[in-house]
């Protein structure tokens, strides 16, 4: 089963722009995030069944949801009891700075405890 993961234009010159419309079959799985060229992949018809399986900026673990759980799986990554994707990586980065740190697991406790409304702008 592929899996496309594709990153931010911002954050890798080498982020994929297009996309055949054979590249997938059913039950393939595309990462990416809002705005990018899979996502609009993702949204037309030549995409048959792929889907965007996960895009959500804080959502560490890829449940499709920001929740305590990615706060505990980043701090699982900083003590180096698990390893992220880098896929995974750039959805932990909530603070956009190229790195997870102690301060992205902060952030995302500060969103569930409604101190901030929202992550920075990617
Ligand atoms: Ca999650
Ligand atoms: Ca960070």
């Amino acid at each position: 089963m592929a899996q496309l993961v594709v990153y931010g234009t911002r954050q890798f010159a080498a982020a994929v722009t297009t996309i055949g419309t054979n590249a997938f079959a059913p039950g393939d799985s595309i990462v990416c995030f809002e705005g990018s060229a899979a996502a609009a992949y993702c949204e037309s018809s030549s995409a048959g069944n792929a889907r965007v399986l996960a895009n959500i900026t804080g959502d560490a673990n890829l449940d499709a949801r920001v929740t305590i759980a990615d706060v505990t799986a980043i701090q699982r990554c900083l003590a180096e009891l698990e390893v992220f994707a880098d896929y995974q990586t750039l959805l932990a980065d909530v603070t956009h700075d190229g790195a997870v740190r102690v301060d992205d697991a902060s952030m995302i406790q500060a969103l569930l405890a409604e101190f901030i409304t929202a992550f920075p702008a990617r």
